[in-house]
């Protein structure tokens, strides 16, 4: 099995978060096969060349398919049968099918299990599909023995899918897909593997769900973590809606809750709207992060650089406006055009995408901006950057978190460094393709 890409990421930012679809992959692999994991993200590099192997399965994203492509294309050739998965041929399977055996679309799990039947009976399909709406109540957990341990911290999922559309979000692929909590044992099952960790992060869509039953399915998961006393710090991501319950938010912070990263996306109501994420429109920032600081559980705002509402100059004023807003930290993308998207299909349309895959990542500008050039847009999210990632700005934080709690402190200075680190990565890297593409004469 194998995660692709052409780059180690950076040990920086790239890499805070262990990837799971191979691991819940293995879990549901019949004992008698033997399993090898590489991955690529962390340079375990897979040599197609001399790889022996009955079957390679790929779990794949958009940045990292151009090397899935020649991985298939190469073992293909040594007569190696060869699956691949994941988000962007989930989108795109005919142009995986130039490359592959066999195309898996949507989650992995149930068609994982047919097409291993099928391989043994030396019958296998193009292409399987796995609905995004199938109970959770048999997933079991994550083979973590799949997962290198050079992450900063595993992730862990205790949901799945997401029923809001927003326009540039890779799940509007999936026209199935549904909200579903995986059991409550299953999660502690899996959570008590990771016993001992300083910090872990759950990478459900919204950790919070999207109804009063949701919310109170949470709040008992939350008991269940806290009687547990795992003792360690863990993160999320989760909607705005957060900061409406206060009880949730006091459970959460009693259960090792730290951190929440929520897309606040544009500051603009015009953003808001054209991206579709109509759960933020009418929402009050500051008061929102306000009610989530009370339960000392602090705010990482996400935030979109390059909607086309967004008139040039509009960074400027974001930077005033996250830092009104009083988040604790700040993730600024490109907007980024992810196949099989809405935004993706107007944009195509407009001939305002980037087909180089591997340079289709949100700290790379890759679609043509309307009110900013690529060159003036690495300088415009390299401002707002250097104006959160400053030693004034750390200290604002850290006196901040002083009088609230103390816990996260440290590892707040741990990511500030990192991040600095990463972002000088990013920037190199983001200016040297645009000044290719200068000379080349391609820059969109
Ligand atoms: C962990 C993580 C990482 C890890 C690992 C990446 C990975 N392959 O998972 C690391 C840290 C390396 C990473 C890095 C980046 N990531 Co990331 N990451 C995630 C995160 C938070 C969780 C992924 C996960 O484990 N999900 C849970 C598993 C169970 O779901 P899954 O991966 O979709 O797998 C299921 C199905 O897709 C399918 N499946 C997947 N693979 C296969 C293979 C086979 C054979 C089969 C049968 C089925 C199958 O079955 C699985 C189980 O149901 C997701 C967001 C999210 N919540 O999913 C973003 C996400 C995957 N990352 C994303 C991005 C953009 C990046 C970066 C490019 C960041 C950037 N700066 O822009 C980098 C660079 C990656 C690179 N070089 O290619 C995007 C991908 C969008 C896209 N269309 O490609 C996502 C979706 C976030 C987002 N909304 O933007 N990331
Ligand atoms: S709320 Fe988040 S997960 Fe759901 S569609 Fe919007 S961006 Fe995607």
């Amino acid at each position: 099995m194998c995660y692709p890409s052409r780059v180690k990421e950076n040990i920086g930012t790239e890499l805070l978060f262990s990837p799971l679809a191979l691991g819940y992959l293995a879990s549901h692999t019949p004992a008698h096969y033997d399993i090898t994991t590489y991955d690529e993200y962390v340079g375990e590099s897979m040599d197609t060349g001399i790889i022996r192997a009955d079957l390679v399965a790929i779990s794949a994203i958009t940045p990292g398919i151009s090397r899935a492509y020649e991985i298939g294309d190469k073992l293909r050739d040594r007569g190696i049968p060869c699956v691949i998965g994941g988000a962007h041929v989930s989108a795109l399977p005919e142009e995986a099918l130039e490359h592959f055996n066999s195309v898996v679309i949507g989650e992995g799990e149930a068609p994982w299990r047919q097409f291993l039947s099928d391989f043994e009976k030396g019958c296998i399909q193009q292409t399987y599909y796995g609905p995004m709406d199938v109970c959770l109540n048999n997933l079991g957990i994550p083979n973590r023995k799949t997962i290198h341990p050079n992450y900063h911290y595993q992730s862990v999922l205790s949901s799945r899918g997401c029923p809001f559309n927003c326009s540039f979000c890779y799940l509007t692929v999936f026209k199935d897909r549904k909200y579903r909590t995986i059991p409550h044992d299953t999660v502690l099952e899996d959570l008590e593997t990771l016993r001992g960790k300083f910090a872990i992060i759950f990478v459900d869509e919204n950790f919070i769900g999207y109804s009063r039953e949701n919310i109170e399915d949470r709040k008992v998961l939350m008991e269940l973590m806290i009687r547990k006393n795992f003792k360690f710090y863990w993160g999320c991501q989760a909607t705005v809606g957060l900061a409406n319950e206060p009880e949730l938010m006091s459970l959460m912070y009693r259960a090792g809750c730290r951190s929440v990263f929520i897309g606040f996306e544009s500051s603009t109501i015009e953003g808001l709207m054209e991206v579709k994420k109509n759960q933020n429109l009418g929402v009050n920032y500051k008061d929102s992060i306000r009610n989530i600081h009370k339960h000392k559980i602090s705010v990482i705002a996400s935030t979109i650089l390059g909607m086309d509402s967004h008139q040039y100059g509009y960074h400027k004023s974001l930077i005033k406006d996250i830092k009104d807003i009083k988040a604790d930290m700040v993730r600024v993308f490109y907007m980024t055009a992810w196949p099989g998207t809405p935004l993706f299909k107007s944009l195509e349309q407009e001939g305002r995408v980037n087909r180089k895959w591997d340079q289709v990542r949100k700290d790379i500008p890759s679609i043509q901006f309307l009110h900013y050039t690529h060159e003036e847009i690495i300088k415009a999210r390299k401002e707002i950057m250097d104006s959160f990632f400053n030693l004034r700005r750390n200290i604002v934080v850290i006196f901040r978190w002083l009088f609230i709690d103390t816990s996260l402190i440290t590892m707040f200075i741990r990511i500030n460094f990192r991040n600095r680190k990463s972002e000088k990565i990013r920037n190199k890297r983001a200016g040297q393709i645009v000044s290719d593409a200068k000379d080349k004469g391609t820059l969109l």
